[in-house]
């Protein structure tokens, strides 16, 4: 039998009770610190830091420090996967990631490589190892993957798109091939999670961030089937005995809110499209609620930001299994004194609203 975990943030995964809702934000470590450029800039780019141990662990812990938050989040990037498949990954700086050359045919897919993780992964593990020396178990860490349509967006399109039109139209005109593509994501997303596990990452999530683009049809098609897959794959047990809750956050989905919680999950992830408390009556206590306050309310008056956290607690309601966070990453040009408002605003909530 796993042992109850004692940290606010696993038991609330795990839709036990706990002292206050806990606090993390997506992309609570980036380039709205001042100190993360500045450890950036140490390493010479974002990919090398993501593959220097010792700087990916002191970023990790940088928002930790500021705001107190009830979990770490690895820090790393959903492309080292399909680089580590056997695809050239760079960051030009202003633009987003480049994929190249891009997966477009049969023999593409077929010269993929399924990575062990633990030889061309091992700077995450690295990492990992590292991280959980500073915590000391004072905070869980969450470890993290993209889902497979997710990466295989960027791998079709050669990096991010606006327009999808390859992997869409690979969609349509080659379903056969692009679920050939998913399932060697399948596997090797399976593969790193579980081995991300083995060194001790106390939760995982899966970003689906492209859910949100497909067709009601083809969402449950080629993406949550292959999310579906990944979890009936995860060893769920930790080194330390806990169970290690599944985070599934698809962007744009809430439409799907019942299916996903039905995947075997244990918290599903929304953005701010959702209603939470008509979330938390849909899934009726099936799995935790992990959200959704619209990042943008960051560019808002404290007290605007305030109002609106304890809007959303109050949505949720006094029951149990509720992780409060952004329902998307942290702008890059967000105040990070905002967040601290916001952090404190949750920490500090009493149950009621005070306006
Ligand atoms: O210039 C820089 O410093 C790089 C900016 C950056 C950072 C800080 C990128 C490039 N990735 C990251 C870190 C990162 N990425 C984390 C760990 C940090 C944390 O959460 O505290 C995580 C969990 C991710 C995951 C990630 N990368 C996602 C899924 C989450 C999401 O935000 O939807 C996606 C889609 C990526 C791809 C990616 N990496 C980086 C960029 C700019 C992008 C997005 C490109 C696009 O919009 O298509």
């Amino acid at each position: 039998m796993p042992t109850q975990p004692r940290h606010r943030f696993l038991q609330a995964c795990l839709g036990l009770p706990t002292d206050r809702t806990p606090i993390w934000i997506m992309r609570q470590a980036g380039r709205y610190l001042p100190e993360y450029m500045a450890v950036r800039q140490q390493a010479g780019h974002f990919l090398a830091l993501c593959k220097n141990p010792e700087l990916a662990a002191q970023v990790t812990l940088q928002p930790l420090e500021r705001f107190n938050l009830d979990a770490a989040i690895l820090f790393s990037d959903i492309l080292v996967i399909p680089e580590a498949m056997g695809m050239p990954l760079r960051f030009g700086t202003g633009e987003g990631p480049i994929l190249e050359p891009p997966i477009r045919n049969a023999s593409d897919v077929a010269k993929l490589l399924r990575p062990d993780p633990e030889k061309s992964l091992d700077y995450v593990m690295q990492t990992i190892k590292t991280i959980k020396n500073l915590l000391a178990d004072k905070t869980p860490l969450i470890g993290f993957s993209g889902s497979p349509w997710t990466l295989a967006t960027y791998m079709v399109e050669g990096g991010s798109s606006k327009t999808f039109s390859n992997v869409k139209g690979m969609l349509y005109d080659r379903p056969d091939l692009l679920k050939t593509l998913l399932d060697r994501l399948v596997e090797a997303v399976t593969d790193y999670l579980n081995a991300q596990i083995r060194h001790g990452v106390q939760a995982v999530q899966i970003f689906d961030t492209w859910g949100g683009i497909l067709g009601h049809d083809e969402f449950l098609e080629f993406s949550l089937e292959s999310m579906q897959k990944i979890i009936a794959g995860l060893n769920r047990i930790g080194p330390d005995g806990q169970t290690v809750p599944v985070i599934l956050f698809a962007k744009g989905c809430g439409v799907h809110l019942e299916r996903m919680a039905a995947t075997g999950c244990d918290v599903v992830g929304l953005d701010w499209t959702t209603n939470l408390g008509e979330a938390r009556k849909r899934v009726n206590g099936r799995v935790a609620l992990q959200g959704n306050m619209d990042p943008a309310v960051l560019y808002a008056s404290p007290e605007k930001i305030q109002q609106e956290v304890e809007r959303l607690l109050c949505a949720y309601g006094p029951h149990p299994g509720h992780i409060f966070n952004l329902g998307h990453g942290i702008a890059p040009d967000c105040d990070p004194a905002k967040v601290a408002v916001l952090a404190a605003a949750v920490q500090n909530f009493n149950g009621k609203s005070s306006s």
